[in-house]
């Protein structure tokens, strides 16, 4: 009978058809499917810190408007992802311990601060673009769910590079001070962006095994060129340059060239050292603490609901 299933769930990866909750699939599957889906629910659950630590400062009305309603689309994300991850078996709350234990990854790139205003451009601009280019094959991933859940994601997403585009471009086109603020935000966050895309394809272990189960459609590396190819031009746009003096257009493979990353930094930063993993998980752990009332409520209400159906 297993071999049935197997059969049946390898023709339908191999019809690039999908696997939906009820289906049997291997454990592997499952698994891998489960660490990523939570890793990219934790993400968007702590990517709230960095642009939430700027709302009261933003400049104007309008930027903390924008500020606040992007920062609620992260925590949207995240809850649509958990919920698409508990389709695999694991109930959310044990995959929030996970996180708030510190067994769980989470992307890299949060575990650097926010240090000014500009920031909240370049996340948008870099982090979130990254985000795209990682996330938009992802809404062809095998497993239905967590492609169904890509699909709008992305869509809030691509608003999201547009407002950091635009801050960094107000910057960009103002005082000399500001444009400076603007171009250190890019030399900050660009290394730690391209790093979001994973370790290089030959570090790589899930890469081959998610690539041959329709998970991830492009290897690590191909998504990084990708990104960088988009992010050239765009910097030109905006007058600022990529800190990066490696970057030369390579005409025989159609592509920029690029320099080596700071991988020990990458996988020290994923280690829990970053600079700001520990504060990051702090913060954490402190707002699931004072939200502990709001899950009892909720327990509480759902249980009188359920007692007065029963009566
Ligand atoms: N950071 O074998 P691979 C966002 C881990 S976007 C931390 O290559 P895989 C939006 C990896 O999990 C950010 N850990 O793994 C936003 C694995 O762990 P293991 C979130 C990383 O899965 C914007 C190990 O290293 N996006 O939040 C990282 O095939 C602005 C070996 O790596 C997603 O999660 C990293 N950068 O490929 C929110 C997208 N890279 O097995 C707020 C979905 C790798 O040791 C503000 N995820 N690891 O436990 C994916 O596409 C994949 O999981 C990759 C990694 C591409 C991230």
């Amino acid at each position: 009978d297993l071999e049935r299933a197997q059969a049946y769930f390898d023709d339908i990866i191999a019809r690039d058809s999908r696997i939906e909750p009820a289906d049997w699939m291997p454990e592997a599957y499952r698994k891998t499917l489960t660490r990523q889906i939570a890793q990219h629910a934790h993400s968007e659950i702590i990517g709230m810190q960095p642009e939430g630590n700027w709302i009261t400062r933003a400049p104007s009305l309008k930027r903390k408007a924008i500020l606040t309603a992007k920062v609620q689309d992260e925590a949207g994300h995240g809850l649509y992802l958990y919920s698409a991850a508990e389709t695999l078996g694991t109930p959310r709350d044990e995959l929030v311990q996970q996180l708030l234990d510190g067994k769980a990854k989470y992307s890299s790139i949060f575990n650097y601060p926010a240090r000014t205003w500009a920031d909240m451009g370049a996340i948008g601009w870099l982090v979130d673009g990254a985000a795209i280019c990682n996330q938009v094959p992802l809404c062809r991933c095998s497993y239905g769910p967590y492609g169904r859940a890509m699909v709008r994601i992305c869509k809030e997403e691509s608003f999201h590079q547009r407002q950091g585009w635009e801050i960094l471009y107000t910057l960009s086109n103002g005082t000399p001070a500001q444009k400076q603020m603007a171009q250190d935000a890019v030399n900050r966050t660009y290394g730690p962006a391209l790093q979001m895309f994973g370790p290089p394809d030959d570090q790589s272990p899930n890469s081959q095994q998610s690539m041959a189960w329709n998970i991830k459609r492009f290897s690590n590396d191909e998504l990084r060129q990708r990104f960088v190819d988009m992010i050239v031009p765009q910097a030109e746009a905006l007058g600022l340059t990529l800190p990066d003096p490696d970057l030369k257009w390579n005409e025989e493979r159609g592509h920029y060239d690029y320099g080596e990353l700071d991988w020990d930094e990458f996988f020290g930063v994923i280690k829990g050292h970053g600079p700001a993993n520990a504060q990051r998980l702090a913060h954490r752990r402190a707002a699931h603490e004072n939200g502990a009332w709001v899950r009892e409520a909720a327990a509480e209400y759902a249980r009188k609901q359920a007692e007065a159906e029963a009566q």
